[in-house]
Formats: structure tokens, sequence, C-alpha cells
């Protein structure tokens, strides 16, 4: 085979692979077979530079730089759209569209509008020889080279009948992800990032330089069609399917629908389906379908008859921050809240947007009476964007604040290290955070309260009835039963269980206070080491530490918790209403009787929880794995035990059932 003809065959095969990833969306070959092949036509060509064509796969990488952009006259101006921004706007198009046709069975070409820049792109003989933007719509700028680099476009059309003369219009733009790694590279190397993906986009297209635009993942999608000589569909959706059909990119999402409440559903559908798209859109572009009515409809100034944009509400204003609040979370997180000047965006009229934390506040810069730039996508909560600080007055500005302590409760606020979020340190007690202090308590491997469940507590609450979980056991079977759908025996039965939990174990109390990061493995480590609840809390950061898996942050959080006045008021007050626990006898590890043992447990149990066999084992010396292996002592099977029991019969393991694990917990 000639040289020649192998380098017209890699190409081919490069165009085939290009056209079935970037138009199908349907790869036949993995990125490095992909690679392979082009990298053999590169040598090829370097070795044989007289047979490089300029419609080459490998030529898209760029190469000429130029000092300006050549003007191109457009043979057929390229207009604009006219928009509508409501429902009964876009009605009103179709029905004159129906009007005109006399066909109430109109078909429409619909599709996103993509975010980016429109621009229209010759071929000859199905060779891409000339691309230019849009310019004021009759003159555009020659960016033919820059063009010539945009990954998904072919340098060559495919397929049968191409015609000698085809110029194609569309939008070129740039993906999300593209946009996104774009940024990252520009902040790491010192310099200013884009603002949206159409500005890249822009950006982009316009380098002189074509190795700078080819670096840049810029993509385009072809709507439509300007001169071309030879025959065409009379629809336009035939004709986007035509360019399809020879190797073109064209949008997956382009429909032909008839009547007015398809096409609504349409703006609907994409609109749920923006955030999840890979590129930007601002609205839907609607056309007659039939391309002698759109012929008959016209143009009125610069823009057809036949075709509106129904774009989206816009998603950024400007406005001015009034002032900045504190909200506290459930968790006691502190979230600096920005009160804005009410603006109508995204759809809506916004006037509060979160600043996250004080991170956030720095990296934008922000101060109360800046101009920002707020930005609402979708259902999203609204974001401040970006502050206009060469618009800031001095004299009306001025620095956020944070509090020192927490806005609702007063106590005191933390900010452990490496950790973006302030938060009130006052758990058990502050206003904000007592539905959820009071749900936690009472869960199942807390203190186990029968019968009160997240309803009952945000009612309990709600209603006043208590303010902290040791106002819990101060209830009376009155006060229950007076709650909507509460009888009186559910309110005794409520009661009794409130009794039942006082009688609790050192480890679960201390699980039941909520304190940050303190779960039920660090609760059991903490009592097996402490011993009595007095001694956690006089311990000191560094004390603390020497607990098995208490560090640095986890031992910070128990230090300010058992600091804080209100949480300590909190658990006397718990011990003062009865709760109580067997003090943990002093015993040498040597003692424990399961040291050195592994257990795993399996299933469900009717008369122990599995909290509470693990920790019962757990204080008895034992380790308690999640998984069997031949590590494994012993494998408790409860009922309904699966695939561990099955691993620890194949290895041999030693099983107990239930009653067989409270016998030897008895022991
Ligand atoms: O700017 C445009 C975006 C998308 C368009 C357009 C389009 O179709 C999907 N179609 C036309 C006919 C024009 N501008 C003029």
């Amino acid at each position: 085979m000639t040289v020649k003809t192998q380098i017209k065959e890699l190409s081919e095969l490069l165009e085939e692979y290009n056209y079935q990833y970037y138009v199908l969306d349907d790869p036949s070959v993995s990125d490095s077979e992909y690679d392979h092949i082009f990298q053999k036509l590169q040598k090829l060509e370097r070795e044989n530079p007289d047979l490089i064509s300029p419609n080459s796969p490998t030529q898209k990488v760029g190469g000429i730089a130029l000092t300006k952009f050549e003007q191109v006259t457009h043979r057929i101006p390229m207009l604009s759209l006219d928009n509508v921004f409501e429902a009964q706007a876009l009605t009103d198009f179709m029905q004159r569209a129906i009007d005109k046709s006399a066909n109430a069975e109109t078909a429409f070409c619909i599709e996103p509008k993509l975010d980016g820049l429109a621009a229209s792109i010759i071929y000859e003989n199905g060779l891409l020889v000339q691309a230019a933007t849009r310019g004021d719509g009759q003159t555009g700028e020659n960016v033919t080279e820059n063009v010539k680099t945009i990954a998904n476009l072919p340098l060559k059309l495919r397929g049968e009948n191409i015609p000698p003369l085809l110029e194609v219009r569309g939008e070129v733009f740039m993906l999300k992800a593209g946009f996104n790694k774009l940024n990252e590279g520009l902040i790491k190397a010192g310099e200013k990032p884009f603002v949206n993906p159409r500005n890249a986009a822009a950006g982009s297209l316009r380098q002189l330089d074509s190795k700078v635009a080819a670096s840049r993942p810029l993509a385009f999608y072809c709507y439509g069609v300007g001169v071309f000589a030879g025959d065409f569909p009379d629809s336009q959706f035939e004709r986007i399917q035509q360019l399809k059909g020879w190797g073109l990119p064209v949008s997956e999402e382009v429909k032909r629908v008839v009547g007015n409440d398809n096409c609504q559903a349409y703006y609907q559908a994409i609109q749920k389906k923006r955030p999840n798209l890979a590129y930007e859109i601002d609205g839907v572009v609607y056309k007659v379908d039939n391309i002698s009515v759109q012929d008959k409809l016209g143009f009125v100034a610069r823009a057809p008859r036949w075709a509106s944009a129904y774009k989206f509400p816009a998603e950024e204003a400007v406005t001015v921050v009034e002032n900045v609040e504190f909200q506290v979370g459930r968790t006691g997180a502190i979230t600096p809240v920005a009160k804005l000047q009410p603006v109508f965006v995204g759809g809506v009229t916004v006037s509060n947007a979160t600043l996250h934390n004080k991170d956030e506040i720095e990296r934008l810069g922000i101060l109360i009476g800046d101009q920002v730039v707020v930005r609402r996508a979708g259902d999203v909560i609204p974001q401040v964007a970006r502050v206009l600080a060469d618009k800031r007055d001095p004299e009306t500005t001025r620095e956020i604040e944070f509090p020192t302590v927490c806005p609702v409760c007063q106590s005191s606020v933390e900010r452990i290290e490496g950790e973006a979020t302030v938060r009130c340190a006052g758990g058990l007690y502050c206003e904000a955070q007592r539905k959820e202090a009071i749900k936690h308590f009472a869960s199942r491997k807390a203190l186990d309260i029968d019968g009160l469940g997240n309803k009952l507590v945000e009612l309990l609450v709600d209603q006043k009835m208590i303010q902290d979980p040791a106002q819990l056991f101060s209830l009376t079977t009155a006060q229950v039963s007076s709650l909507p759908r509460m009888g009186e025996t559910s309110a005794k039965k409520l009661i009794n269980s409130l009794q039942v939990s006082k009688k609790t174990t050192l480890a679960r109390f201390l699980y039941s206070l909520g304190i940050r990061e303190v779960g039920e493995a660090t609760a059991n480590n903490l009592a097996s080491h402490y011993k009595t609840i007095e001694a956690i809390e006089s311990a000191g950061i560094e004390d603390l530490k020497s607990v098995s898996d208490v560090g640095e942050i986890v031992a910070k959080h128990i230090y300010y918790f058992f600091r804080q006045p209100h949480n300590i008021e909190v658990v006397s007050k718990l011990i003062a209403a009865g709760i109580h626990w067997q003090e943990i006898a002093e015993v040498k590890e040597s003692e424990l009787p399961l040291l050195g043992q592994t257990f795993v447990i399996t299933g469900s149990f009717d008369k122990m929880s599995r909290s509470d066999i693990k920790l019962a084992l757990q204080a008895l010396g034992a380790k308690v794995a999640g998984s069997v292996s031949k590590k494994t002592s012993t494998v408790v099977a409860g009922e309904a035990a699966g695939s561990k029991l099955t691993k620890a019969q194949e290895l041999g393991i030693n099983i107990m059932d239930e009653d067989a694990i409270l016998t030897l917990l008895n022991s």
C-alpha cells in the first residue's frame, strides 16, 4: 500500500470514529485506540509533509496565528430571533403561524436555545472552507482557523449527495465541564477566570492564535442552513436530520411537535432538564417546520416571523446587600444570609441569598452595601455570584462582622480548625437546635424512648410543653393525651416508656447528649475510660485525646460542649429527673473475659437490641467487627441472618444464636 493510500485510510478511519463519538454519541473504539491511530497518521504526515491535507483529522490542533480577523459578508444575512417570555406569547406566535398556513395541525421544529454565539460555516464539495461569526448580521469575522479546531465539527462531510455548496448555521458553545476545567486551569495559572461558558466560548473563538483556540473545549451544534446548492427537504426538522446524516453535530433534543400543549410541555420538560444538560441553555426555539410556510410568513425587521425564542427567566440580576443576618441551623451551623434589595431573578422575587460561611464571604470579598450579582438557577437557592467591587462606595459600605455568640441562645460559638462552618455550642439548649437534639436524645441508640417519634417531639416543642430533653420527664399523662391524635392509652404508654428509659448506661447517656462527632463507639470509649460523667465533664482537651479514637477535633467538641453552662444545666436536670446507670466497676484489662476476641453481629434480635449486644460485648473486652473474616472468633446470628452467617459457616467459625449470647453475657 502506498503512503498516500495509508494516509487516506487512516484519515477516513479517524473521521468515522469522530462521527461515531461526536454525532452519534456511540463510539466503537476506546480513547487509547483512537490516540494510537491518530499518532500513526501524525507520524506518516510528519515524514511526508507534502501529503498533508488541510482537512486531515490531525489539522484540528491549530497553528496559524493572525494579526487580525478579516471581515466576511454573509451571503444571506444572519438574523436574530424574536423573544417571548410568557406561555401566552408563545401561544400567540403559534396561532399567527397556524392562521397564515390555514392549518391547525401546523408542525413546529423545536430545540433548546444554546447559550453560546452564532456562527456560519461553509462547506464546498464537502470540505470546510470558511467560518464566520454573526457580527452585526451582515458582516462577521473570519474565524475559520479557530472553528476548524472545534473537536465535534467535521472538516469534511460524509455520506451521500454532498452538495457542492452548503452553509450551516449554528451555535459555538462550551460544555459546562470543559468550562469548569478551563477556569480551574486559569485560576491555577494566576489568570482571570471567565464569568460563564458563553463568555469563555466567545473569548476562545476570538483568539488570534488558533493553537489557543484549539486548547479550549469548544463545541458546535447546527440549527439551520444558509446558502446551499442542491436539493434539500422542505422541512426544518428533516433538514436538521440531513445535516446529521452528513456528519454534522446537532442537538439530541431537536423534536417536531404539533399543538400548543405539546409545545408548552416541551418548554417545561427542558426547563426541568436544564441543570442536568451538559451545556448552558437560555430558552427554547420554536420554528414553523414547513419551509414553504416559513417563506410565506417572511420577516419583520431583522427577525423571521416563523421562529420565536421562548426564553427562560434571567438567572442573574444585580441588586444591593442591605444587611447580613445569621441563621442557626438544626445542627447548630451558623450561616450568614445576605438580605437583599428585592430583585426578580430566575422567575421569582429574591430578597435573601445564602453566603454559606466565613470562607465564602472572604472569597467573594463582599461588604454590606455592595452591589452584587445574584444568581438563581432552577430551584437552586439564590447565591451571590460575584461582587461589583468597582461600583463600591466606601461611604455606604461596611465589613460583615461574624457573631461571637449564638444569635439565638447566646451560647459561645466554635470554629474547629479546618472546618468552614462556625457553630453554636449550646446543643441541648439552643432553640434552633432543640427539636433535633430531643429527637436524637429519644432515638433508639440513645435513650430509646419507645413511642416518642419525631412527629411527637415536634408537636411537644411546638406546643411549648418541652424545651429541653430533661422536661420530657416532667410530662404528665393528661398533658400528652391533650395532644391531637394522642389517646389516653398512647399517652400512658409514653409516660411508662419515659420511666423505663431512665435506667440506661453511661455510654448511651453520653451518646444521647448529641455532642458533635460523638457516635456510639466514641461514647462507649469515653464511658469505659472515664467511668463517671463528672470525670468527662472536667476532662481537658489533651486528656480527652488520650481516649481511643478521640482526636483533636472530637476532643474539642466534647470540651466545648461541657463548657456551656446551659449544657451542664441540662445534664444536671436529667440526672435530677432520675436518669441513672450502673457505675462501671473498676476492672483491670487482664480481667476482661472476652479480651482478644472478635465478634460479628448479624440479623435481628427479640430480647436485646443489636447495639446493646455490641455494647455489652465491648464492655467485656471484645472487639465487634462489621464483616466476617478468618480472624472472627464468633458470629452472633439473629433472625434472618444472611451472607455473614453463610460465610461464617463456610469458614467454620463459632456461631451463637440469641439465647446463647444472652447466656454468655449473663454469665
Ligand atoms: O440565535 C439562534 C439560536 C438558535 C437562531 C436560531 C436558533 O435555532 C435553534 N435560529 C434562527 C433562525 C436564528 N437564530 C436567526
